[in-house]
């Protein structure tokens, strides 16, 4: 499909488009990219755009040294919000996380500085998490006096387990470098995330999008089913998936022997 998405322009976002690969930039960094209510309405606005735009895969990255500092705590000081001015807050964040993490585009998130908080709560909503050595993650909530709202009882505890969830809550615990890779918050750890981060962009963007699609919500909704629920829907989403077109020709090179074999280099 052609690109047919008008790219709104966004004042906490920075958003290019380069053969089909749209890079997505946090872009606050005099704020350390902390997540306020507008950077929330941004988000919801591009990921629900994005799906059937022609774009087939997102690098999410940040401006400045940090990824995220997380939820705007100074404003969310200053508007001193009620219990359900806030309650809706949360539930914009999971409108935006949602639309991404189920949006059926792969997102890849190129990590630097901190991924804090809500900045966590974001980069879990990723496909794909690419650090450097200046990367850390922690969940500051509980000495914040706060509790986690964008999303992590449900995705950062499927990445690391809740054990170790709860540890980062209670204590501020921080993970960096081989460890947050060797606990499963990020998967790749190089010098240059942001360049990792668009060559995997470029490699998911050569499938055919309906496999993506699969592959970037159908995964993701079957982990919230009944194992016997899940194997059904998996049943239907394959029936779909392995007969495209996209497939048979695939599968044609490979009947042909001009396919690539999977093979380590
Ligand atoms: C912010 C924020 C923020 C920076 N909200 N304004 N998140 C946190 O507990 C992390 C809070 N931030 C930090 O610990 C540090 O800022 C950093 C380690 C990330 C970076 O330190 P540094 O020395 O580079 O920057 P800085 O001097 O602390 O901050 C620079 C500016 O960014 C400053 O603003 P300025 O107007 O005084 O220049 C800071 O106020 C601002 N800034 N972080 C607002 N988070 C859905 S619930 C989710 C709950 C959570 O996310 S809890 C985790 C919150």
């Amino acid at each position: 499909m052609a690109n047919t998405f008008e790219m709104p322009e966004f004042s906490n976002l920075q958003v290019s488009v380069e053969d089909s690969i749209a890079t997505v930039r946090l872009n606050r960094p005099e704020k350390r990219n902390a997540i306020d209510a507008e950077t929330v309405e941004q988000l919801i606005r591009l990921f629900n755009g994005l799906p059937r735009s022609g774009i087939r895969a997102v690098v999410l990255c940040a401006a400045g040294a940090h990824f995220s500092a997380g939820l705007d705590l100074v404003e969310h000081h200053r508007q001193d919000r009620s219990a359900a001015d806030f309650m809706f807050i949360c539930m914009r964040w999971h409108e935006a996380f949602n639309k991404m993490e189920y949006g059926g585009i792969p997102v890849i998130a190129a990590l630097k500085g901190a991924v804090v908080g809500g900045g966590l709560e974001l980069a879990s909503s990723a496909h794909i998490r690419v650090s450097d050595a200046t990367t850390y993650f922690a969940l500051p909530e509980g000495q914040r006096g706060l509790f986690t709202g964008g999303g992590a009882t449900i995705r950062v505890a499927d990445l690391v387990g809740k054990a170790r969830m709860i540890d980062m809550m209670l204590t501020g615990r921080i993970y960096k470098g081989r460890e947050a890779v060797d606990i499963g918050l990020c998967q790749y750890l190089v010098e240059d995330s942001e360049a990792k981060a668009m060559e995997l962009a470029r490699i998911a963007a050569k499938n055919p999008p309906l496999s993506n699609f699969a592959i970037c919500s159908a995964i993701a909704h079957m982990q919230n089913m009944s194992a016997f629920d899940a194997s059904y829907a998996e049943a239907v989403v394959a029936g779909i998936v392995n007969t495209q077109p996209a497939s048979r020709t695939l599968l044609q090179a490979f009947a042909n022997k001009t396919g690539a074999k999977v093979k380590p280099a």
